[in-house]
């Protein structure tokens, strides 16, 4: 009897549990504002630094420049607008002063801005143009206002800090919304500061009165989250090429931080025992350089490049702002807008299907056994919703069941973080033909984590949640099956002549021709360097293996290799010089200014070739000097006769830092000689990023 009334009543008390609210979980430790909710939901928007220096090619005006150089031909932020939004980006921040004090409103602070500039006789004001474009776009609007002045004749006196104020003041009120203030680290050095041409320091933590700024902004903006390197609300990311470390807490302790803070590397991952809420912003440039450049038109960042600081970016728990260095003519120029585009195509067919929702989620354990917290929650594709685990339980995993077996390479978690970020680690595994599998172990989750692992064909994906600051509340749980990153294979060759074939995926194929032929699928695949040491012309194609998809022929010409070179005379000392006939133009070496010959570099091939033309690699660094800019080569026999076979200009090669090849009638060449007759700005130094013969007509 008794054992009857237990089976009855059973029912009837998990009826009671279930009918029971269950609590959600407590928040742990720091939460978001509402501000920085609406902030993390951006993701992805762009930086434009468009200023003074775009028209002094600079990347720090020194702030003695004049406003007659501002003077853009065909300013139209309304492009601007259109590039961003095509690109799927949220919003625009405008660098509306940068540390040269130029401002792009006719400010009433300083005589130093747009007024009296000859750009629309003065009349101008770049930021209310920007502010119209982004709402007619429904875009976001930001501003970067540098508390360093290199202008102001004030800077480091009291009085300079209320023109600051001023000038905030001015933007916070006059141009809408701003989603967001942008404060950059570098301050104080030497400047201008109104003819005085000196060194001035301050003290980062107390000149500006960051707290009265903080309060103003509040007061005004109340939408507006403030960036700087310890926020109050964004904090940088502590590097400047487009990452964030894959740990990523969006909690610090704050108040261990100001702007120029000298710990900044620990930017990159958060505290894990943050006391607020400070999540990172990754900030990197389209370009080398923040400002337009035309030297850099030819190096706008590669798309496997862009696509990786996607993954580095918003795929480790950042927002990804992604700065456009806008042109002299006031556009932001074709190539990049062609990068920006290719970019959008990509990320748009990684995340093209969904295929977790829809199928069967569950837990090892339900907070409550609530159906408000099960494991359905995390595939519902709603943010709000979420499947969270009893107080208490830190460990637990959820498991999707596929209807059929299927092919996933990506994985993207969010963690509910209206109640605080936990996951401390994790793994994800997929069910492979009855075997369970491990693809990846992590750490942190935050806002968003994607993961990518090669292509599994899978009937469960799980996530063992190993470690966490309390109990789970994951929001989402989505997975992808990106194609193969089908991108023009690049072609390199090193100094012993061995080629390699880049692909940013494993799983494309690529196929290979040294005869001239055009590479087809039957042609030799490629598995790893080969040895190309005489004039050859390697082809390549990449094929996705999947559908037969393939890329354009790649071709790449390598004439004779360099591992037999070397360099004449004392320099075959100088370990160093190797980089100049390395194969690699992003190397360079430079002569010294205080040697003797600091114009030319001659160098033994090893062998007496006919040669018929010879190139040169102008640096590639951000900051180039010793271009070449009108040369003469020279042939020897001996290292004793030398004829010269060639002199002329490389033409724009300081503004346009390729290749530059020149021919000339064969002749025979033991030894060559490169002479630097003039060089970009008359720079006392020459440098060399590489240099090459030819043996055939190019
Ligand atoms: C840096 C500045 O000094 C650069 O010029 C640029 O504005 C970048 C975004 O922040 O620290």
């Amino acid at each position: 009897m008794i054992r009857k009334a237990h089976i009855l009543t059973l029912p009837l008390v998990l009826l009671f549990v279930a009918c029971q609210t269950v609590e959600p979980p407590k928040a742990v430790g720091p939460t978001p504002s509402q501000r920085q909710m609406d902030w993390h939901e951006l993701q992805y928007y762009a930086f434009v630094h468009f200023n003074m220096n775009t028209f002094t090619d600079m990347e720090w005006g020194t702030g003695g420049e004049s406003p007659a150089l501002f003077n853009p031909t065909q300013l139209d932020t309304r492009q601007w607008a259109k590039v961003a939004k095509d690109a799927g980006m949220k919003g625009i921040i405008l660098t509306a002063k940068h540390h040269d004090g130029f401002c792009l409103w006719p400010t009433k602070t300083t005589e130093h801005s747009v007024k009296n500039s000859p750009w629309k006789d003065g009349k101008g004001d770049v930021v209310q143009e920007l502010a119209d474009a982004c709402k007619e776009h429904g875009l976001k609007l930001g501003l970067y206002l540098s508390p360093w002045d290199r202008n102001n004749e004030h800077y480091g006196k009291p009085e300079y800090v209320k023109i600051f104020h001023e000038q905030l003041r001015e933007l916070l009120t006059n141009y809408g919304e701003l989603f967001e203030v942008w404060f950059d680290g570098a301050n104080g050095g030497s400047g201008y500061y109104g003819g005085a041409n000196e060194t001035r320091k301050i003290d980062n933590k107390t000149y500006y009165e960051w707290e009265k700024t903080t309060e103003m902004i509040r007061e005004l903006q109340p939408n507006a989250v403030i960036f700087s390197d310890g926020g109050p609300d964004i904090r940088w990311v502590g590097n400047e090429e487009g990452w964030a470390n894959e740990t990523n807490w969006s909690v610090m302790r704050r108040d261990e931080i100001h702007p120029g803070w000298p710990r900044y590397v620990e930017l990159r991952s958060g505290h894990e025992d943050g006391t607020h809420w400070l999540p990172a912003e990754v900030n990197t440039s389209i370009r080398p350089g923040w400002y337009y450049h035309p030297g850099e038109d030819h190096q706008v960042k590669t798309l496997p490049r862009l696509v990786q600081t996607y993954y580095e970016s918003i795929g480790r728990n950042g927002n990804f702002l992604l700065n456009l260095p806008v042109d002299d003519r006031g556009l932001v120029h074709e190539n990049d807008v062609q990068q920006l585009m290719a970019l959008k195509a990509q990320i748009d067919t990684d995340f093209a299907q969904e295929l977790a929702q829809g199928n069967t989620a569950s837990a090892s354990n339900v907070r409550g056994n609530s159906s408000t917290f099960n494991a359905e929650k995390a595939i519902d594709g709603d943010f709000e919703t979420y499947w969270a685990t009893d107080d208490g339980t830190t460990q637990a995993s959820i498991t999707i069941s596929l209807d059929k077996p299927t092919k996933v390479n990506r994985i993207l978690l969010q963690e509910y973080i209206p109640l605080g970020q936990r996951i401390k680690k994790f793994t994800v595994s997929a069910e492979v033909d009855g075997t369970w599998l491990v693809l990846d172990e992590q750490t942190t989750v935050g806002y968003k984590r994607i993961l990518r692992f090669e292509t599994v064909t899978a009937t469960q994906i799980k996530v063992d949640i190993l470690d966490a600051k309390g109990p789970i509340t994951l929001s989402t749980l989505e997975l992808y099956n990106a194609p193969p990153f089908l991108v023009d294979p690049k072609i390199t060759r090193n100094r012993d002549g061995m080629i390699s074939i880049e692909i940013p995926d494993d799983e494309v194929d690529v196929y290979v021709t040294t005869d001239g032929k055009e590479p087809t699928t039957t042609s030799k695949k490629y598995d790893g360097p080969f040895s190309v040491l005489t004039p050859t012309n390697v082809k390549v194609i990449a094929v996705n293996p999947n559908n037969g998809q393939q890329t354009q022929t790649v071709s790449q010409y390598f004439d004779l290799a360099k591992k037999d070179w070397k360099v004449v005379g004392a320099l075959q000392n100088d370990t160093d010089v190797v980089k100049l006939m390395d194969d690699d133009p992003n190397t360079f070496w430079a002569t010294d200014e205080n040697s003797s010959n600091s114009n030319e570099i001659t160098i033994d091939l090893g062998a007496s070739h006919t040669i018929t033309g010879f190139s040169y690699w102008p640096i590639q660094e951000r900051y180039p000097f010793g271009i070449i800019t009108k040369y003469e080569f020279w042939v020897s026999q001996d290292n004793r006769t030398w004829k010269s076979v060639s002199e002329g200009e490389f033409s724009n090669v300081a503004n346009n830092r390729i290749e530059q090849k020149i021919n000339f009638n064969p002749t025979l060449a033991r030894y060559i000689k490169l002479n630097a007759l003039e060089k970009h700005n008359g720079d006392t130094r020459t440098s060399f990023a590489e240099i090459g013969v030819f043996t055939t007509n190019q």
